[in-house]
């Protein structure tokens, strides 16, 4: 069987600024949150492993960039860190990191690697974090103005930019699961937060398109199908409807359709946490939808209805549970659930719910813990688990291709090891090995073997 994908497909990878550049403090770099929670408290990142070194990209961008060529990849997204770019409220220019960023695209463009750059990658800088990060309206508009700061400087060069990087993780980690600073559980702060996120794309597509900004802009979203136990019960599939609209649809549909599903709407003023919107802003949302979506997959949603009332501080669980089942295919390592087909659904979703919108895979990828256990005899990572998990996801991807969708690339998370937020380097992903305690010395894996072949072929046959 052939899986043939189009000559201008993207094979590439992601990762971001935060995660592999380090060098905090240095070169006039700002405080973001994760330098600031991992001075405040070490000891909940694992390993005790902040952000300030990561992957040392900020040095090494060139042999990281020769290598990305080596694997293959025509495209990579990362994300400028606000922080780098921009020193206080005021908006003064950090000229290091200006250069920097040109030096970073003009080296990957060099290499024929499309740069594609998105614009906050959870990570506020501190200087807005303390005036109430986005539960404050302020914040929005200076994304915006960051955003406008970013066309300007590199427009040129970019032709594709994504505005958010999973926006809802933003809101549960920091303000309902406590995985990201500031760590509360408080949905009507939850809610506030994804509501000025949702403003704050939208303003930056606003900003892009009042600049002629040539090129697209797109947000990424990590999308993650939810499924009943029992889809004959209604009660079960109310569950999985109202988990899909909490985490999923509340970013798609404002950020695809300019408007937030009624359901939504009518459930947060059931709940008494809906945020007031104000008009204008409601109509800058409206009017400015994205060109492109980037999807992030990685493991489905499995629920069903609540077997005991819920208790306790309002939360999405509320509304359903979550379960496994016996035989459930799971990622050895990283405890996600593998589940290729969820790839061929969301692709049939954007077609038929959201005008075939143009997307690409910008996230999918496998954890692995202690990956140093798969070192071969010639020093190479053989992951052959990485390349069936790519493999497989394609396969799904190339069927919804065939059927119409309008999928033109695939990102695996991530070209290198990078860090993980609170997971700091526990499950490696990269298609290229980083020995941190060899001063972050550089190696390619198996899979990033196999990804430049499949990259050059523009597919495999099985
Ligand atoms: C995505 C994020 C990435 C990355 C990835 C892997 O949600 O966009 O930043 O971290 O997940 O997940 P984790 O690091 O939790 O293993």
């Amino acid at each position: 069987m052939e899986y043939q994908f189009s000559k201008d497909f993207l094979w590439g990878a992601a990762c971001s600024g935060p995660q592999s550049e380090g060098s905090f403090p240095g070169d006039g770099k700002a405080e973001m949150e994760w330098d600031y929670w991992f001075q405040q408290a070490p000891e909940l990142f694992y390993d005790g492993v902040g952000p300030a070194v990561t992957s040392d990209f900020y040095h090494k961008y060139k042999e990281y960039a020769g290598l990305m060529k080596e694997i293959g990849m025509n495209s990579y997204r990362t994300s400028i860190q606000w922080s780098r770019l921009i020193k206080d409220r005021e908006g003064t220019i950090n000229e290091a990191g200006v250069e920097f960023y040109n030096s970073v695209i003009d080296e990957l463009l060099s290499r024929g690697i499309e740069p594609i750059l998105c614009l906050h990658h959870f990570d506020l800088p501190m200087y807005w974090v303390e005036k109430g990060g986005f539960e404050n309206r302020e914040t929005a508009e200076a994304f915006a103005a960051y955003a406008a700061k970013c066309f300007e400087l590199f427009g040129g060069r970019v032709k594709r930019w994504l505005t958010f990087n999973e926006p809802i993780v933003i809101t549960e980690g920091g303000y309902l699961y406590k995985n990201h600073y500031p760590a509360v559980c408080d949905a009507k702060r939850a809610a506030l937060v994804s509501y000025h996120l949702q403003l704050a794309s939208s303003m930056a597509v606003k900003e892009f398109r009042k600049r002629g900004g040539k090129g697209q802009i797109g947000i990424v979203l990590n999308l993650t199908p939810t499924y009943c136990k029992e889809p004959e019960n209604a009660e079960d599939r109310r569950s999985a409807e109202t988990a899909d609209l909490l985490f999923n649809k509340s970013f798609l549909d404002p950020s695809l359709k300019g408007e937030y599903p009624n359901a939504l709407v009518e459930l947060l003023k059931k709940e008494g946490i809906c945020p007031e919107a104000q008009a204008e802003d409601l109509e800058v949302i409206r009017a400015n939808t994205v060109d492109f979506l980037g999807v992030n997959y990685y493991h489905p949603r499995r629920v069903t209805r609540r077997s005991s009332p819920f208790t306790g501080p309002l939360m999405p669980e509320k509304y359903f549970e979550e379960y496994t089942y016996e035989g459930q295919k799971m990622n050895f390592s990283r405890g996600w659930e593998i589940y290729e087909p969820a790839v061929y659904e969301i692709a049939i979703q954007l077609r038929d719910n959201y005008g075939n919108i143009p997307w690409y895979l910008s996230e999918n990828g496998m954890g692995v813990q202690n990956e140093e256990q798969f070192i071969g005899v010639d020093g190479i990572v053989e992951d052959d688990y990485r390349i069936e998990f790519i493999r497989d996801h394609l396969i799904w991807l190339h069927k919804a291709i065939v059927e119409g969708c309008n999928c033109f690339g695939y990102h695996l998370w991530a070209p290198f090891d990078c860090w993980s937020w609170k997971n700091a380097y526990k499950n490696r992903y990269g298609m290229i090995r980083v020995d941190r305690k060899d001063n972050c010395r550089l190696t390619v894996k198996k899979s990033g073997r196999w990804f430049r072949v499949t990259a050059e072929q523009g597919g495999f046959s099985l």
